[in-house]
């Protein structure tokens, strides 16, 4: 009776959203160790189905000239995910639309650091933010302006 009802909880927990991994996205964050606003754009993401592989290192400037991610484009922290580049303080959601829509672009960038972004809240103040797609030539577009994250 006791595995009996051991086995149900296993087939319960494998059917559940929660004992499944399968949905979750993996992303690679490369970011400096003591960026705070880093973490916090960490925790954004795992809050959104994203499996965080996070690179602590004092190298990421080496990352960006790599993936054509200029000054004008630069920000603090440099993620990898399914083969696009994303730079900043980007939304979840606009990342997952990369992924589904699969553009031909090198990935997604929010410059500089806007207050307001995932991982830059500070209380009620908000800046309007785009997030732009860039291509290797340095070329962006917009792919999403926020007034009010
Ligand atoms: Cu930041």
């Amino acid at each position: 009776m006791r595995t009996y009802n051991i086995l149900i909880i296993i087939l319960l927990l494998a059917i559940s959203p929660y004992g499944y991994s399968a949905e979750t996205q993996e992303i690679t964050v490369y970011r400096s160790p003591n960026c705070g606003c880093c973490s916090g754009w960490i925790k954004h993401l795992q809050e959104h189905q994203f499996s965080v592989i996070d690179i602590k290192t004092n190298n990421v400037d080496k990352l960006k000239q790599k993936h054509g991610i200029t000054d004008k484009l630069a920000s603090c922290h440099t993620a990898i995910v399914d083969g696009y580049v994303i730079e900043g303080h980007v939304p979840a959601s606009d990342i997952k639309r990369l992924l589904s829509e699969k553009l031909d672009v090198v990935g997604l960038t929010v410059p500089a650091m806007p207050v307001g972004t995932p991982g830059m809240e500070m209380g009620n103040r908000k800046a309007p933010f785009s997030v732009l797609t860039f291509d290797k030539n340095g070329k962006t577009t917009v792919f999403k302006h926020y007034d009010n994250y």
